[in-house]
């Protein structure tokens, strides 16, 4: 099943690598087969190759419409190189062991906004065909479809003395049916426009992205569209960087629905679908860096959801670190051009916000079934809450809490979020223990406080928000302790007599809300 890699045909739109991969396939003294722009990208690195054209006897005509699409190209990566030696004979078919093609960018000349005929013109007919041709023949033919594989096609080559084999072979026809069905999908969702009843998309038609891997790189994982056109991550549009990776989706995700529940100017940066800082401000420029200054170390390769359409100040204060993704409503032209220089920094717009009231289902599947559930759409208002304490929180604290509270409920439970003035200033998440959650989102404050050089921790005079009641009175004095003043939780545990009095006794103010926001 091991098939020696001797003739290849290579017709790329995306000429990054190709150069460097048709040196090594030369070197291993493999025939290169090409397509005009290609083959002149090889020859010019002074490499030999062989025009389609040469194979076929025809030349690429029609602007390039018809180039590869002739039986000595197909015939040469269908044919079983057994069962039709006899028609290979007769009609001079010569077998193509090798086929590497990327296509022509549809979905980046779409989403760049090109016009109609543009977009015609980058539908490529040729590629897919050669792709699902020799992806079929999975027996004789290996296709590539994507620059990153190029290395791993040569590591497949060096450990099999210049052949592939077939498990090699399989992967790559499974990644290269996944290429020409996203595709085709998007072309499809694209041409819907023409339509008279624009019709609702088939569940089928919504793969949106063939993922390299998921949460681990032995995980294999896909991207799909619910078909709804809620603005978020699955109906963004990208304007640069590479491929978002199965985490960064779902911490953009995470991203977009915190900063969607805030009014004014509010910026959040998503560590691992957990918020490590967020901010509302005067301006997106000082929620950022307010954000920022609440964690600044976790901060480090952080996705950044902004609630404004992103603007160049804000963009250069996020250039200057490390960061994944920004994802924001709409961008400026200034801020799109301060990130063209930052190649790996992905940029997102949805256009609007999501709705957090807006109802919708959540699942989550579990071995043998699934848990469907209302999202949490759960929203609060000043009127809602029921002062528990003798004292009554200022205005300054109710502000905070409300806002501790919407952050809270994007924490992974148990939640425990430190607030002050429209800022996060310690954040614990995801522990089995309140209390846990407790001692961690105070020991960030003190953490914050010291990066700064503050006199104090950055927990003095905040407030403090639980996602779900305190269960006992300890939770709540390590907050005191801390030095919040004031706090917002649910309330209705048994104890509550005995929290409420434990946070007179500590002089602070405590609402409840009524309601929870656990998160798993
Ligand atoms: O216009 S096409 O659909 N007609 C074809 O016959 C054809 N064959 C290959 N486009 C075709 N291609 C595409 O050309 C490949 O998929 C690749 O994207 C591109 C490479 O062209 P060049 O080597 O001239 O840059």
């Amino acid at each position: 099943t091991a098939i020696p890699c001797k003739r290849a045909l290579l017709s790329v739109s995306d000429k990054a690598g190709l150069v460097d991969l048709g040196r090594a396939l030369a070197e291993r003294g493999v025939e290169l087969l090409s397509t005009g722009g290609s083959a002149k990208a090889l020859r010019e690195a002074g490499l030999e190759v062989r025009d389609v054209n040469d194979l076929t006897g025809f030349p690429e005509m029609m602007d390039g419409r018809v180039k590869t699409l002739h039986p000595k190209v197909h015939g040469g990566l269908l044919a079983l190189r057994d069962a039709h030696a006899d028609d290979m004979e007769a009609h001079g078919i010569e077998p193509i062991d090798l086929l590497v093609v990327n296509l022509y960018p549809f979905e980046a000349t779409v989403a760049s906004g090109a016009d109609e005929v543009t977009c015609i013109e980058n539908i490529d007919i040729g590629g897919p065909a050669m792709i699902r041709a020799g992806a079929k023949n999975v027996g004789f033919t290996c296709v590539i479809t994507d620059p990153e594989d190029y290395d791993a096609l040569l590591a497949e080559l060096e450990a099999n003395d210049g052949a592939t084999t077939l498990p090699f072979r399989k992967r790559q026809s499974a990644r290269a049916y996944g290429r020409t069905a996203a595709y085709d999908t998007a072309v499809s969702t694209w041409m819907a426009r023409f339509e008279e009843t624009p019709r609702r998309v088939a569940a089928a038609a919504l793969l949106r992205q063939e993922l390299r891997y998921g949460e681990n790189p032995h995980q294999a994982a896909a991207f799909y569209a619910d078909g709804s056109d809620r603005p978020g991550v699955a109906t963004a549009v990208q304007h640069q960087g590479k491929a978002l990776s199965y985490n960064n989706i779902n911490d953009t995700d995470a991203a977009v629905e915190l900063v969607a529940e805030f009014d004014g100017p509010t910026v959040a940066i998503i560590k691992h679908a957990n918020p490590c800082g967020v901010a509302s401000g005067a301006t997106l420029a000082e929620a950022y860096g307010r954000a920022f200054d609440c964690d600044r170390t976790s901060a480090f390769g952080g996705i950044v959801a902004l609630n404004g359409t992103l603007d160049a100040e804000t963009a250069r204060a996020i250039a200057e670190i490390f960061t994944e993704v920004v994802i924001a409503p709409d961008a400026t032209e200034e801020a799109r051009a301060v990130f063209a220089a930052k190649k790996n920094l992905r940029l997102l717009t949805t256009g609007r916000l999501p709705d957090p009231a807006a109802p919708r289902r959540a699942m989550k599947q579990v071995a043998g079934g699934w848990l469907v559930q209302d999202h949490d759409t759960g929203t609060l208002s000043a009127s809602d809450l029921k002062v528990a304490t003798k004292r009554t929180p200022s205005d300054a604290e109710m502000r905070d809490m409300m806002f501790a509270w919407r952050v809270a409920k994007h924490v992974k439970s148990n939640a425990i979020v430190y607030a002050k003035d429209g800022a996060t200033v310690g954040i614990g998440a995801g522990q089995m223990s309140r209390l846990d959650s407790s001692r961690i989102a105070a020991r960030k404050a003190a953490d914050m406080a010291e990066a700064l050089g503050l006199p104090d921790s950055a927990a003095a005079g905040s407030v403090v928000a639980s996602d779900a009641f305190f269960p006992f009175a300890d939770g709540l004095m390590a907050a005191a302790e801390a030095g919040a003043t004031a706090v917002i939780q649910p309330g209705g545990s048994m104890r509550d007599d005995e929290v409420i009095a434990a946070a007179d006794e500590a002089g602070l103010a405590m609402v409840l809300t009524g309601q929870r926001h656990f998160r798993h």
